[in-house]
């Protein structure tokens, strides 16, 4: 079995729910309404080269509430992941839907949904990953400083002003929604290594 950072989150995450279950339960012939579970749901992320990754998503005009609880569990897989950012065909859904939190408390959730990038400026070099490719980075050069137009999940539309690496974040975010990867970014002879090496790593032993 491959291990990465995220299903080792989700493990613990598992094993702690487990933990509270056996506690509870080992009390419930007295503390019956005591039961604890979990509204959202962690979703699987699909990992590179999975061929959904590659697609063009549509745009979302239902909002429904089945949107809402959709991006509950997109903010709630990406922060069991440790990420910081997520998009929706990451976890097999083609919609046009990406989640960032960018601060180490994750204090600021952020669900965009149709985003559009309207400005950008300057260039800056960073470090990305992607919960697609565990264990790889590479650095990207992008604008520094964006204006992004989306709607919230209740359909309204807003505008948000971003640079450094939440700037960066929205845009491989946003990236995805076309089928873009940040591998598409670095040379040939390094997309191709880590090709390799997610292909290799996916194989059963
Ligand atoms: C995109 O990616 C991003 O390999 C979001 O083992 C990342 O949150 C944009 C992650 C960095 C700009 C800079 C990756 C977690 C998280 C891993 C992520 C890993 C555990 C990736
Ligand atoms: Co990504």
């Amino acid at each position: 079995m491959e291990f990465n950072r995220a299903s080792a989150t989700m493990m613990s995450l598992h094993s702690e729910a487990h933990h509270t279950h056996c506690w509870i339960q080992s009390h419930s012939y007295n503390l019956f309404s005591g039961f604890v579970f979990l509204a959202v749901a962690l979703l699987p992320i699909l990992l590179y080269p999975h061929p959904n990754l590659r697609k063009r998503c549509q745009e979302v005009t239902d909002f429904s509430k089945d949107l809402k609880k959709l991006s509950e569990d997109l903010l709630e897989t990406m922060y069991a992941s440790n990420g910081i950012g997520l998009s929706a065909p990451q976890v097999n859904v083609p919609r046009r839907i990406i989640t960032v939190d960018i601060t180490p408390n994750r204090s600021d959730p952020k669900v965009l949904i149709n985003p559009t990038i309207t400005r950008s400026d300057n260039l800056t070099l960073y470090e990305e990953g992607c919960l697609s490719f565990p264990g790889f980075y590479e650095k990207v050069k992008r604008p520094h400083q964006i204006e992004v137009q989306a709607q919230d999940v209740n359909g309204d539309k807003f505008t948000l002003q971003a640079e450094g690496v939440k700037a960066v974040c929205i845009q491989h975010e946003c990236d995805h929604l076309d089928g873009k990867l940040f591998v598409d970014y670095v040379s040939k002879l390094r997309a191709s290594r880590i090709h390799k090496k997610m292909v290799r790593g996916n194989k059963p032993k």
